[in-house]
This record gives structure tokens, sequence and C-alpha cells, in this order.
């Protein structure tokens, strides 16, 4: 498999946990979205939306792209472990926690989003920040009530093994706490899975700020 992303993106981050609990491989191939790369003509030919990430697998065909529905792939094609329960009301909720983050944090704070506040609004830098963090951390709440409230909250969002809400969750943390500056005093659910997660090598060997890319920014 060829997977196209960027070690900043967290979406990328996502596709790669998922490889690695699974125990799949895939090359890399990086898009630098901070020099814009995702809009060459190349690499819009592998995701016309010219986002990260993309994966291409080894049987060929058309990319996979959105990372959650890659997620979902490997879990339909790779079911071992499994990162989704097998009931369906537990699968709504692990989904529900994983969108909170995946579908309304983290599209808020994408480089588009960035460089249209910067260069269309005209927005500041201080004020833009403000908007980072404030998005970011209100998907992380939003998290929390659910963490900090329901009975299926284990060690990880839902039991004791990771699940595709944890995936998420770990994106949508490393965003808070690592681009952000988030006070992440009042999610302590979220942070002490976080934390569960980050002892586990499929989480950590691929956190941004750990690949090669970071230590030049
Ligand atoms: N919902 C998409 C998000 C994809 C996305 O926005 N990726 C970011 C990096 S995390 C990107 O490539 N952004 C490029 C841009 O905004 O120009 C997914 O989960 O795959």
């Amino acid at each position: 498999m060829k997977l196209y992303g960027f070690w900043r993106s967290l979406a990328t981050y996502r596709v790669k946990v998922a490889l690695a609990l699974k125990g799949l491989a895939a090359e890399e191939v990086s898009i630098d979205l901070l020099k814009g790369r995702q809009h060459d003509k190349d690499y819009v030919a592998v995701n016309p939306q010219a986002v990260v990430p993309a994966l291409v697998l080894d049987e060929g065909g058309p990319p996979l792209f959105q990372s959650l529905a890659i997620l979902e792939y490997l879990e339909e094609t790779q079911p071992r472990p499994p990162l989704l329960p097998k009931d369906p009301r537990g699968r709504a909720r692990v989904r529900g926690l994983a969108l909170i983050a995946a579908a309304d944090g983290h599209p808020l704070v994408v480089p588009r989003i960035r460089t249209y506040m910067e260069k269309e609004l005209k927005l500041d830098e201080p004020t833009r920040n403000r908007w980072l963090a404030h998005w970011t951390l209100k998907a992380l709440e939003a998290i929390e009530v659910h963490l900090k409230g329901e009975k299926e909250t284990g060690r990880f969002c839902h039991g004791d093994s990771p699940t595709l809400a944890d995936i998420c969750l770990a994106g949508q943390v490393i965003g808070a706490v690592g681009y952000f500056k988030c006070d992440v005093s009042g999610v302590p659910t979220c942070m002490r899975i976080y934390e569960e997660c980050m002892k586990i090598d499929a989480f950590s060997k691929p956190h941004p700020l750990k690949q090669p890319g970071a230590a030049a920014h």
C-alpha cells in the first residue's frame, strides 16, 4: 500500500495509527502541506479534494480518501484487532465520539481554513490562533462530557481496548496540546485516555511531532 500524507497532518496520523494497530505496512509519500504541494496537479489526480491522506491499495484502483472511510475499510478487510465494538449501540457511540473530533473539530483548523482566514479575511495571527484553540478545545470538551459520564468508558474511550474513537481523540489532543497550546485542564478524561494511547507504539510512533519533518520546523 502507498499512503499519501504529511508529518503534521492529524488525518494522516489517524490512518497511520490504524495501520499500525492492524499490523499493516504502507509506503509513505509526503505531500508538503506547508509548501502547498496538495494543490500540485499530480497530487490532485490522486485526491481531487487536494487533502491528505489518500491510500493506494496493493490491488490498484482509485485511491481511498477520507481518513474515517479508510479506517472503516481497514476494519472491514482486516478485522483483527477490532477497532469497533460488536454491538450496534456501541459502534454508534464509538463512531459518534470519533466524529466529534474528525468531522466537527478538526475540519475547522485545517490549512485551507487557516489560509482563508489569513488571506481572504485578513485576520491577524493572534485572532487566527484564538479560533484554532477555541474550536479544538470545544470538540474535546464535548467528548469529555461523554467520556466522564458514560459507563462504557474504560481504560480507553469504549472499554479496555482502543477503537476508532481513541484514534480520533489522540489526534485531537495532539492538535490541542502540540499545535494550539490549549488549556486542557478541563478535559481530564480525554487526557487520561490520551496518555493510555501513548503507551502503545501504534499511537506513539506515528506522533506527528516525532516525525523527521517536525524537527525541521
Ligand atoms: N476529513 C478529512 C480531512 C482531510 C484534511 O483536511 N487533511 C488536511 C491535513 S490534516 C489537509 O490535507 N489539508 C490541506 C488543506 O487544507 O489545504 C479526512 O479525515 O481525511
